[in-house]
């Protein structure tokens, strides 16, 4: 732990201006850099809203984030820490979650969807590759660059889950988000970085058709049928996708994953 007296603080380098958003123990804020000008994302995490386990989930995000670059993930610039807060400064994303546009416009044309998926894939295929796994991969944690560009221009936002996995170590423990998990993950076994290209999967398949492949209210018969693998293509929805798309999603939607298509 540093000592009080090494703290940097934050507002003598970044001016903060308005909250952009907030998460369940951080606020995303809007910076300016006071020497460059340039507008950044800070997200503020606060110390006693969480517990020592969360805690050290929060120094492993830090601590992944600080070696990931690719030009589709939120690059971390700087962290700034004292007694009761995590700052950490990041590229700032003005075009808001991808979730909000699938909201918003419910499909998009294949194109788009094509370029979209193209870059999380890149993105996820360079965790892959760095031994990392993302572990929840969902609309909610993708960021938009810009409002123009819409869905062509993406990165990955937060990296809340990810863990460092080697390619013959696993992980074990259940998590990730109801609708995007993948089948291994909740089978309880062991499992590698293909639960990633699963929820990638999901993904493709909403931007593709406007409606998620797998839906129950109830999160036991949803896990069942994720377990199943059972989705299928609605001939009304999908009637202008191309044969190509579909075959895509043949491939990752693949309940065992030593069978999915990996983002190689
Ligand atoms: O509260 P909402 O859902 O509008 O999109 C993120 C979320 O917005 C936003 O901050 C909120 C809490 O996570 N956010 C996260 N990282 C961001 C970034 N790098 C960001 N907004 C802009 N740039």
């Amino acid at each position: 732990m540093e000592s009080k007296a090494n703290y940097r603080n934050i507002k003598e380098v970044y001016k903060i201006e308005s909250t952009l958003g907030k998460g369940s123990f951080a606020t995303v804020k809007k910076a300016k850099h006071r020497e460059t000008g340039v507008r950044y994302a800070v997200k503020v995490i606060s110390k006693s809203k969480i517990s020592d386990e969360e805690k050290l989930a929060v120094q492993m995000e830090i601590d992944i984030l600080k070696q990931m670059d690719h030009p589709n993930i939120v690059k971390l610039m700087d962290v700034f820490e004292d007694e009761r807060h995590w700052c950490l400064v990041m590229e700032l994303m003005l075009g808001g979650e991808l979730f909000d546009e699938i909201l918003l416009k419910e499909h998009f044309s294949e194109k788009e969807a094509r370029e979209c998926c193209r870059q999380i894939i890149d993105a996820i295929g360079y965790c892959h590759s760095q031994e990392i796994v993302h572990r929840d991969i969902k609309p909610e944690n993708l960021l938009l660059v810009s409002k123009e560009l819409g869905i062509s221009a993406v990165k990955i936002g937060d990296f809340g889950l990810a863990r460092l996995i080697g390619e013959d170590s696993f992980a074990s423990t259940t998590c990730g988000t109801p609708g995007y998990v993948a089948p291994e993950v909740l089978m309880q076994k062991p499992y590698g970085n293909a639960c990633d290209n699963w929820s990638i999967g999901v993904v493709a398949f909403i931007l593709l058709s406007g409606t998620p492949p797998f839906y129950e209210e109830d999160n036991f018969a949803l896990f069942e049928q994720i377990k199943a693998c059972k989705y299928d293509f609605h001939v009304e929805t999908w009637k202008d996708v191309s044969a190509e798309a579909k075959e895509f999603i043949k491939k990752v939607l693949v309940a065992d994953p030593n069978k999915r298509l990996t983002c190689n």
